[in-house]
């Protein structure tokens, strides 16, 4: 009887434990993004003693918080996307709700793709191609005008290397990937995922605290490097950046690392001298045993426009390679991208949508579009 009771309570838990699980993956359906976990915030690092050059980070105090036992599924980009997606709203029901296509459904467009950020000379060229593709009757309903442009404007992005190269050499030449970019538009945050994804990936990575700026960047670092499990070099506060990194460098050749990331301070793009300090830590990471094989512009995609003339400068600094867009997940200004890639060519490869480890991906140009256009 106590035997058959207890069976009983535990068939009813199972049951509505399973109804739970499926309900949560319900809502949460139809993601490409990479599981995701609450993790602690970078800006409350575990207290640390300054003074070292070089801290071990052993793989068994590695994770700062235990991971959860249930994973969430992560939110669809669609739904992080909501704000860019927001722009085009009204727009897209514009132009849906009137029974052909008119003036005002260019006008509408036109609109929407200026207050996204694309920039006044590509939207031109877009609403004078849909235009063109209407009085040629290519194009005749509503939907098949925002198909149309949809198309476009993936079109537009397609071609782009947005592999982050690695170059597979002798042990002991670590390939370098560097970050730089203006102030707290998510260096670092970038750097902790990214290095993760890296380590999951079967990569060896070391940290290099380039930023010397303030300890509390270093501070932040570490946290990442603890979480990720992997080693850190960092130097004094104040002390010369370029020679940090090239401490990680050799660090990194001498233990057979096979990937250095090397943090930045952050800098304004105007500031001649901070830009020249730039060059010289390229130049000096260049100089030992390491390979710089990506240099990471990364910039706050709710800068908007603003983020283009930042990556002329850096561009003009360093050799950019790619642009890391990070938050995304917060910016009604998600037309950025556009300019970057098409004005000045440099291709955007990651993208971030929000705080924690997996809210880091791949750029996927249709993927993006779709998310913005999807009604
Ligand atoms: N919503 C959102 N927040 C982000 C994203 N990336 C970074 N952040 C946040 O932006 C803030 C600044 O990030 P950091 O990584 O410290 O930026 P930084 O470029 O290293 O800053 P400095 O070193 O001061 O120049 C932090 O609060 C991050 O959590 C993102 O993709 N989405
Ligand atoms: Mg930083």
């Amino acid at each position: 009887m106590g035997i058959e009771v207890l069976f009983l309570i535990l068939a009813v838990l199972v049951v509505a434990f399973g109804i739970g699980v499926v309900l949560v993956n319900r809502r949460r359906s139809g993601s490409a993004l990479p599981p995701q976990r609450p993790t602690a915030r970078p800006d409350a690092p575990p207290p640390r003693s300054g003074g070292t050059l070089v801290e071990e980070r052993p793989d068994t105090d590695a994770v700062v918080e235990a991971p959860p036992e249930v994973v969430e599924a992560p939110l669809s980009l669609r739904d992080r996307l909501a704000k860019a997606r927001s722009t085009f709203a009204g727009a897209i029901a514009g132009v849906l709700g009137r029974t052909g296509i008119t003036e005002e459904s260019f006008e509408d467009l036109e609109e929407a793709l200026l207050r996204a950020d694309v920039g006044v000379g590509i939207t031109t060229e877009l609403i004078d191609g849909l235009r063109e593709k209407v009085s040629n009757k290519e194009v005749t309903e509503p939907q098949e005008l925002l198909d149309a442009l949809a198309a476009e404007m993936t079109e537009r992005l397609a071609g782009a290397d947005r592999t982050l190269h690695f170059e597979p050499g002798e042990p002991g030449s670590p390939n370098v990937w560097m970050f730089v970019g203006v102030n707290g538009v998510g260096k670092t945050t970038t750097i902790g995922k990214l290095t993760k994804h890296e380590v999951d990936g079967g990569r060896t990575v070391l940290l290099a605290a380039g930023d010397t700026f303030r300890a509390a960047a270093a501070e932040q670092l570490t946290t990442w490097a603890d979480r990720a499990g992997v080693e850190i070099v960092r130097g004094a506060e104040g002390a010369d950046p370029s020679s940090v990194i090239f401490d990680g460098i050799e660090r990194a050749a001498a233990r057979n690392v096979d990937l250095v990331m090397a943090d930045t301070a952050g800098r304004l793009h105007t500031k001649s001298n901070l830009m020249e300090e730039l060059r010289k830590v390229r130049r000096v990471a260049e100089k030992g045993a390491g390979r710089v094989t990506e240099t990471l512009l990364v910039i706050d995609a709710t800068t908007g426009q603003n983020g283009l003339t930042q990556a002329r400068e850096f561009r003009e600094a360093t050799d950019v390679t790619g642009v890391v867009l990070t938050k995304l997940d917060g910016s009604a200004k998600g037309g950025i991208v556009f300019a970057i890639e098409t004005e000045l060519g440099i291709p955007v490869k990651l993208v971030g949508v929000g705080e924690s480890l997996g809210d880091l991906i791949d750029f996927e140009p249709a993927e993006f579009v779709d998310a913005l256009f999807e009604h």
